[in-house]
């Protein structure tokens, strides 16, 4: 056996010798994030078939006054604390918004990635200098724990379908945390994706450029460099599927014959007949019925909703 070349994530490796020895076989899609998936999510974003990122942008630019009259509604400051902010694009159109009206209040991106917050502090102290931004590395739930305990008013920012990478009881839970930490004047401002022509959804998860298959083929690719796995790329395909009753999307990597992927970092060997499945993501659309259900169930009201053109897309503001 060769030296190796790798640092072991104890977390990895639970989760890939769970997700690995089920039946049928599953990934958490946080492992779709490490720096390639990172950028190749970028790139998604820009495809035009990935019709979330535009809707949402429009939804931002359009209602940012309104939003910003909801926040700063009573004269004191705020914090405004983003979960999972990614590149921080869209929620730019909402900083500079609020630092042109002179709203007194601290940003603080959350995220489990040091890397993610960096790039995103580098990039807003360049274009938005009079934010004051307090980026916080770690998991949403501990984070919002901590706020809980601090007495200053909170707008949370849940943005871009990142809600709907939750199978739909996991989301109530989210929700249900969350909503556990917010005062009476406290927002919370969710992105949903919304249910629509079931051929649109598919598309955005199936380009034809095969950008979304290379997000999903590079889960294996990170196996390989993280814990010595020796997935052949080409021997897996990508295949998204959109159930327009339940209204969820799933990505799966299919076994494109029978095979035996070794993983060194688990000293182990799994085996893949022709054409088994592993799922790797769920990307959950949602009514508004739904939204109202989950809201009220865990004490939050829908203040107001706030659509693109299409109604493709809904950013709500919750409140308790
Ligand atoms: C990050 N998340 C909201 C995206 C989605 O739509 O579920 C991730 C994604 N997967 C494939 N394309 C985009």
């Amino acid at each position: 056996m060769g030296v190796q070349s790798y640092i072991i994530d104890a977390d990895i490796v639970e989760a890939v010798n769970q997700g690995l020895s089920s039946t049928p076989k599953h990934l958490p899609s946080w492992l779709l994030y490490d720096a390639q998936g990172d950028q190749i999510f970028q790139s998604i974003m820009r495809m035009p078939e990935y019709y979330p990122t535009g809707c949402e942008y429009e939804i931002l630019r359009n209602y940012r006054k309104h939003l910003s009259h909801y926040f700063t509604n009573a004269a004191d400051s705020f914090e405004l604390i983003e979960l999972g902010p990614g590149d921080g694009v869209k929620t730019q159109l909402l900083l500079a918004y609020l630092l042109d009206q002179e709203t007194n209040f601290t940003y603080i991106p959350i995220d489990v990635s040091e890397n993610v917050l960096d790039l995103l502090k580098n990039r807003l102290s360049h274009a938005l200098p009079k934010l004051q931004i307090q980026p916080h590395t770690g998991r949403y739930e501990e984070a919002l724990l901590l706020f809980k305990e601090n007495k200053n008013r909170k707008v949370i920012l849940f943005l871009g379908a990142n809600i709907g990478n939750y199978p739909i009881n996991s989301a109530r839970q989210f929700i249900n945390k969350i909503s556990k930490a917010m005062s009476p004047e406290d927002f919370l401002l969710v992105g949903f994706d919304l249910k629509k022509d079931p051929r649109v959804v598919q598309l955005a998860y199936d380009d034809p450029n095969g950008i979304t298959k290379a997000f999903n083929l590079n889960l294996l690719a990170r196996l390989n460099r993280e814990l010595g796995a020796n997935f052949s790329l080409d021997q897996f395909s990508h295949f998204p599927t959109y159930d327009p009753e339940s209204a969820t999307a799933k990505s799966f990597l299919v076994s494109r014959r029978k095979q035996d992927v070794y993983i060194d970092a688990l000293n182990s060997t799994f085996h893949f007949e022709a054409w088994e499945t592993i799922h790797t993501e769920v990307s959950q659309k949602y009514d508004l019925q739904m939204i109202d259900d989950m809201a009220s169930k865990y004490n939050l009201e829908v203040a107001d909703v706030f659509y693109d053109k299409n109604k493709y897309f809904a950013d709500v503001l919750l409140r308790k």
